[in-house]
């Protein structure tokens, strides 16, 4: 039987890429240059994409194959997708929601802890000499008790929350409603006033058209000169300009950051901030999770082409 063709938006690991590769023809679009040429040439026999969360798949991208019928993505978000283009044409989408969620709040504590404990400047201050030069670390900021509000308590924002439990802090959450599973913490809806009793604000919202820059100026500013923000989630949920510009001034204390607009070509400015902390989108990046998304990435596939229905649905 032949093998169903399909577009491969990224690269994947070596134990991704062979199981891949052996059951589709897989056509590596990141490695095309011509990406214009590649599309008009492999687009028509086109039966799947297999993607990234940050690389989706475009309305241009989805139109240039009119046999697609499935649209896997390795990652939970599918905000790069155009799911009004899938929906247009009964296209099917499957995410790895779940596998990942342990990994990625994980990740958004330590960047937590990292930052306001200076860790990164820490270290350097041994290895430069500073410590036996200079003396003493200069003194940072104390996490546990403090008060600290999730935005978004979904999956990940759930598992967040329970952590920072773990830390002793005073905890609230905005979402679009309160959450019977988070009696616990306190509900507060209006992402401003919830950054205005914060210490610290994670951002773990799934991103879409509707939460774009849903942290904004007006945010920003009621975190505070002694406020930190944590985003895990996506850039768009962030107004990055009004970051950047709350940093470099001091009206907003500190950020710990794992996704970028253009990555990873990220805007120079942050590069020149020393009140932020850079991460390469690695929230998940572990073995053992990206293992796991791998596989499930393949197992939407295969029941896809199998006719079974998908495993993780989005559509
Ligand atoms: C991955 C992600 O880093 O889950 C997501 O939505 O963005 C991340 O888990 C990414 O999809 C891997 O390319």
């Amino acid at each position: 039987m032949t093998k169903p063709e399909i577009l491969q938006m990224g690269p994947y690991p070596a134990w991704d890429q062979t199981p891949l590769d052996a059951e589709y023809t897989a056509h590596r679009y990141f490695e095309a240059d011509d990406k214009a040429a590649f599309l008009a040439e492999v687009g028509p026999r086109i039966r799947g994409i297999a993607t990234r969360g940050e690389l989706g798949a475009n309305a241009q991208i989805i139109a240039a194959c009119p046999k697609l019928e499935v649209i896997s993505v390795y990652g939970v978000g599918f905000d790069a997708v155009d799911l009004d283009a899938c929906r247009a044409r009964g296209i099917r989408v499957s995410n790895t929601p779940d596998v990942l969620t342990n990994d990625v709040a994980d990740l958004g504590i330590a960047m937590m802890l990292a930052q306001s404990r200076g860790v990164i400047g820490a270290e350097t201050w041994v290895k430069d000499g500073s410590w036996a030069s200079k003396g003493l670390y200069p003194l940072k900021r104390r996490v546990w008790g403090r008060r600290v509000g999730v935005l978004g308590l979904g999956r990940i924002g759930f598992e967040v929350a329970k952590r920072l439990a773990g830390f002793d802090m005073d905890i609230a959450y905005s979402d679009i409603g309160a959450k019977d599973y988070a009696s616990q913490w306190q509900f507060i809806p209006d992402p401003v006033a919830l950054a205005q009793r914060s210490d610290f604000l994670f951002v773990t919202l799934a991103a879409s058209a509707a939460t774009r820059h849903v942290v904004g100026k007006s945010v920003i500013e009621a975190l505070g000169p002694e406020g930190m923000l944590i985003n895990i989630s996506r850039a768009s949920n962030i107004d990055e300009n009004a970051l950047i510009e709350a940093l470099g001034s001091g009206q907003l204390g500190a950020a710990a950051l794992d996704v970028f607009e253009g990555e990873p070509k990220l805007d120079p400015r942050f590069l020149t901030l020393d009140n932020v902390l850079l991460q390469p989108h690695h929230a998940s990046g572990t073995v053992e999770t990206r293992q796991a998304m791998g596989q499930l990435v393949r197992d939407n596939l295969a029941a896809h082409f199998a006719g079974r229905p998908l495993l993780t649905p989005v559509l």
